[in-house]
């Protein structure tokens, strides 16, 4: 890429309230699952980069964990990982649910209002809004509460209206060359991304509080012809979770192997056994050093 050459590349923070959508707009983007996604607030937990490169521009990505208030020191780990994203990016991508305008999202933009950086507004889930008019009400709130450098109505999840935002992106990002390689999606290896689609369907299959007590460690990822072999152990807190993961006669484990096999397969694009073992890590969620050896780290 030469020098005036009109090519943009930046670093692009992407922030929000737990559930509002933030993941699945990236993969979106992307156009490929790179960061997991559920129902359930607080699955994403560690900061994640993104590389979409175009024509003219490449965007890198910073997914984050939901901002919110908690005591819990892997909450604070998340929350820290979400606010410190703000440092150094080009712009901020600010998702907030169609219809929907919490205190939660309040004290975000509060935060937001303090760092200088442009802040683009991402309407989400609008695919669950008709007539389309009935969201003028709220774009007009909006408008009101900061100035933003633009307000994007679109759903992350149907894939619409992706490309309005990716050009008010652009606008944003300084010239100079790509940041990464343009085959490159992601800063997360392979192998952190297949724990990670483990751990999407513990969020999946398992209801209540286990999903937040759980941890995938992957100890071995070989790759050979067409063939991966992943073992892999998922980390519980207490011996009655472990029950739970394992399910009667062990049949949890197992659909949860079958999907995250499936999955894993899609993302390595190549046949996959996985074999899982379940283990209890009494506490980890509150240890500073379990915290540290798994991957949290300030
Ligand atoms: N209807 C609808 N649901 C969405 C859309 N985007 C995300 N979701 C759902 O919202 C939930 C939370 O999404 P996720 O990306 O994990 O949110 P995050 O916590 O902000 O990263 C999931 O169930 C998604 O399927 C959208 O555009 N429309
Ligand atoms: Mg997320």
């Amino acid at each position: 890429m030469s020098e005036g050459s009109g090519f943009r590349s930046g670093m692009v923070a992407l922030v929000g309230r737990p559930n509002v959508g933030k993941s699945t707009l990236m993969n979106a983007i992307l156009g490929e699952k790179i960061s997991i996604v559920s129902r359930r607030p607080q699955t994403t937990r560690h900061r994640l980069l993104g590389v979409h490169t175009a024509e003219d521009a490449q965007m890198v990505f910073v997914d984050t964990p939901g901002i919110h208030q908690s005591k819990k020191k892997i909450n604070q780990y998340m929350v820290q990982a979400a606010i410190s994203a703000l440092d150094g990016v080009d712009a901020v991508v600010f998702v907030v649910e169609a219809l929907s305008w919490t205190d939660g999202d309040a004290a975000i933009l509060d935060r937001l209002s303090e760092v200088g950086t442009p802040v683009i507004a991402v309407i989400n889930k609008s695919d669950r809004v008709s007539p389309r008019e009935r969201l003028l009400p709220f774009l007009e709130e909006m408008q009101d509460r900061h100035a933003f450098a633009a307000l994007v109505p679109l759903s992350a999840e149907r894939r619409d209206n992706l490309e309005p935002l990716l050009a008010e992106i652009a606008g944003h990002l300084p010239e100079g060359p790509p940041l990464f390689p343009e085959d490159q999606i992601t800063d997360r290896s392979l192998r952190f991304l297949c724990a990670e689609l483990i751990r999407e369907q513990v969020f999946h299959q398992l209801g209540e509080e286990v999903p937040y007590a759980t941890e995938v460690q992957v100890e071995q990822f070989q790759e050979e012809e067409g063939l991966a072999r992943i073992n892999a152990t998922v980390l519980v807190e207490r011996e009655g979770q472990k029950a739970i993961v394992l399910g009667r006669e062990g049949r949890r484990i197992k659909a949860i192997g079958t999907q995250a096999r499936q999955a894993i397969e899609h993302l390595l694009e190549a046949r996959v056994h996985l074999e899982l073992f379940v283990r209890v890590r009494e506490g980890w969620t509150g240890d500073d050093r379990a915290l540290r050896e798994l991957g949290y780290e300030d």
